[in-house]
């Protein structure tokens, strides 16, 4: 009976491998988790108000999108690691007292294709558009400390459609409405309100991203902004990246572009010119942190736009894959000398 069951549960994680690989083939099963794997981003970070914008946060608020395929009919949720600001992971500043507001919104007005202020992008315009879903409040909170906060179920149907990719679409608003300490958080948009069930074909995006690097000189962190047609250059602007290390811009036509970055507390912007055949794919902009002195606890933040200032989207499942540069092959040959 031992032997039995034993083959059993060996049938078993046989079949569960084969599923996983199947589905491995189609789906990134770690897009659903943002930042995801490929961008090798520990945490999003948001400062409260009052803080300083020298700790690397521009603008107090931070604002995502996820979208789901129009054929998954269940319901989902949004996770969120480590919602509180207190305890493990966040960034004190004198004592914590920040208290950050998480908002999800669906229906008509989320989707920045359609509205142009969805997006985020600047300060005094209505990045609330939609209808608010569910929010809630998190200050010191021992109970989410190192933990998850669920928010939903949502039915997808109550997201904004869009037509070109054939998803809904939500929003999710991080806003830090007191204090000055950093929250560090990260996400999680699953099947199941307790475990981290990916939802196939999902994804999450962004257009101006707030993160934190890890402290580590060997880590690189990525982000993949997809380059819709008609894109002839982007100009690439960070914040407060410290003077730590270097920014490199690589695709299957670019081996590591520089880019200009910024020291602390201020914008830093550079050109980077696109090849008709990076069109309908993503850059990787890589972030190689400096050798030698630890830059510690570096938060960033970086927005991309096309050449008439509309704003590149970032995804965390990068669209067309994660982007390898591919030396050209046809080299003429030198003959040697005899
Ligand atoms: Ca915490
Ligand atoms: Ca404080
Ligand atoms: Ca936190
Ligand atoms: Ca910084």
């Amino acid at each position: 009976m031992t032997n039995f069951a034993g083959l059993m549960k060996l049938g078993k994680n046989i079949l569960l491998t084969l599923v996983l690989l199947c589905s491995a083939a189609s789906v990134n099963l770690f897009s659903q988790a943002v930042p995801s794997k490929d961008e090798n981003i520990p945490f999003l970070v948001t400062f409260g108000k009052q803080g300083e914008t020298s700790w690397g946060d521009d603008d107090f608020y931070q604002v995502w999108f996820f979208s789901i395929p129009r054929d998954f009919k269940q319901q989902f949720y949004i996770r969120v690691f480590d919602p509180d600001c207190g305890g493990e992971h966040d960034e004190i500043q004198g004592e914590f007292n920040t208290r950050t507001l998480f908002s999800v919104y669906g229906g008509k007005g989320v989707d920045p294709d359609q509205n142009e202020e969805s997006k985020g992008l600047l300060n005094g315009l209505n990045y609330k558009g939609g209808t608010m879903l569910a929010s809630r409040v998190f200050g010191t909170e021992a109970r989410y400390d190192n933990k998850y906060f669920t928010f939903g179920p949502f039915n997808p149907t109550a997201g904004d459609y869009n037509k070109k990719w054939n998803v809904y679409m939500f929003k999710l608003v991080i806003e830090g409405i007191s204090g000055d300490d950093g929250n560090l958080y990260r996400f999680f948009m699953s099947r199941d309100p307790n475990n981290n069930i990916p939802v196939e074909g999902g994804n999450a995006f962004t257009y101006e991203y707030t993160f934190r690097m890890w402290n580590d000189f060997r880590s690189v962190a990525h982000i993949y902004p997809y380059v819709d047609t008609g894109v002839v250059f982007v100009k690439q602007r960070n914040f407060d990246w410290d003077d730590d290390g270097s920014i490199l811009v690589v695709s299957r036509y670019k081996q590591g572009l520089v880019g200009i970055h910024s020291g602390q507390n201020d914008w830093k912007e550079s050109r980077v010119g696109i090849e008709p055949a990076e069109i309908g794919g993503s850059l990787d902009f890589q972030f190689h942190k400096k050798q030698g002195e630890l830059v510690k606890n570096n938060n960033v933040v970086i927005t991309i736009e096309n050449q008439y200032g509309e704003a590149l989207p970032f995804y965390s499942s990068p669209i067309g894959g994660v982007p390898v540069y591919q030396a050209k092959i046809s080299v003429t040959r030198v003959p040697k000398p005899k």
